[in-house]
């Protein structure tokens, strides 16, 4: 194949696991915790805005107080010194892409270290908590919520995406599960489009027949072994 000039990343909860951010699936994580149901769906949120603020409260808190990790640093590092057209799209609500110094970065799942207003749907960077039902600093309700996308919602900037996906000649995955859609579509779309696959996580993905190679292991030694490889120019 020829060198590739556009390349789609998406990263999943794998890729933050060793900067110490529990994944969803994997033994001991947040869905083993937490019922799905209650607190990653607008209606769980409808019957106990209370439980849903405190989960995403504690996990606002716990974000702030961890690393990027060589993972990050090595898509920053990608992001820097490719030429080409890329897109960071990641599932995470973590800000540790951006933390690392990456800067095309898409949240297509949203931010932890925002708040979408009910009322009037402007979203404010948030570092503290929500529980307390601070007013929004535009409209003055007290109507913030996360600013996640919650099952049944409308994933965001889907277009964006799928106009990379259009261009992409490689796409890359991270460090996700391949269990939600419809990121976990998005190596069957690449494919489809023409673009080689790539996935690096510690096991097979759910997806994984779609992917021309998957390599295993933990994203902190892939990754930048990938960045290196991808950076250095062929004879
Ligand atoms: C490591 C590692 C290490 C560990 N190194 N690797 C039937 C069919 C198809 C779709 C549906 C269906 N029924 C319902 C749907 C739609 C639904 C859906 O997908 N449901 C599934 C359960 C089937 N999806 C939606 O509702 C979405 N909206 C939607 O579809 O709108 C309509 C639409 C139509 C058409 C086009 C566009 C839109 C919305 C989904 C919202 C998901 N929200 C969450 C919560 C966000 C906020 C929060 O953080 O709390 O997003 S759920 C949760 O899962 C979170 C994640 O971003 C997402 C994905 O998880 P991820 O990142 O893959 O994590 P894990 O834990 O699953 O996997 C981690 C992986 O890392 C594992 O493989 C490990 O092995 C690996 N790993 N350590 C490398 N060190």
């Amino acid at each position: 194949m020829s060198e590739p000039r556009n390349i789609v990343v998406l990263t999943g909860a794998g890729i933050s696991a060793e900067s110490g951010i529990d994944t969803f699936r994997d033994a001991g994580g947040l869905w083993e915790q937490h019922r799905v149901e209650d607190v990653a769906t607008p209606e769980g949120f409808a019957r106990d805005p209370e439980l849903v603020q405190r989960f995403y409260d504690a996990r606002r808190e716990a974000v702030q107080r961890v690393s990027p990790n060589p993972a990050h640093e090595a898509l920053a590092k990608l992001d820097a010194e490719w030429e080409g057209e890329l897109l960071i799209v990641t599932q995470n609500v973590d800000d540790l892409h951006e933390r690392a110094g990456a800067r095309r970065v898409l949240h297509m799942h949203g931010e932890l270290l925002s708040a979408l207003c009910a009322r009037c749907e402007a979203r404010h960077s948030w570092s503290e908590t929500l529980l307390d039902q601070p007013a929004c600093p535009g409209c003055g309700a007290q109507a913030l919520r996360p600013d996640v996308v919650w099952f049944g919602e409308m994933p965001y900037q889907m277009e964006r995406i799928y106009a990379h996906l259009r261009r992409a000649d490689l796409f890359v995955s991270i460090g996700t599960s391949g269990a939600v859609y419809p990121a976990a579509g998005f190596v069957r779309d690449a494919r489809e489009l023409g673009a080689r696959t790539l996935e690096l996580n510690l096991e097979r993905s759910e997806g994984s027949y779609w992917f021309n190679e998957s390599r295993q292991g933990r994203a902190s030694e892939l990754v930048p072994e990938w960045v290196k490889e991808i950076l250095t120019p062929s004879v």
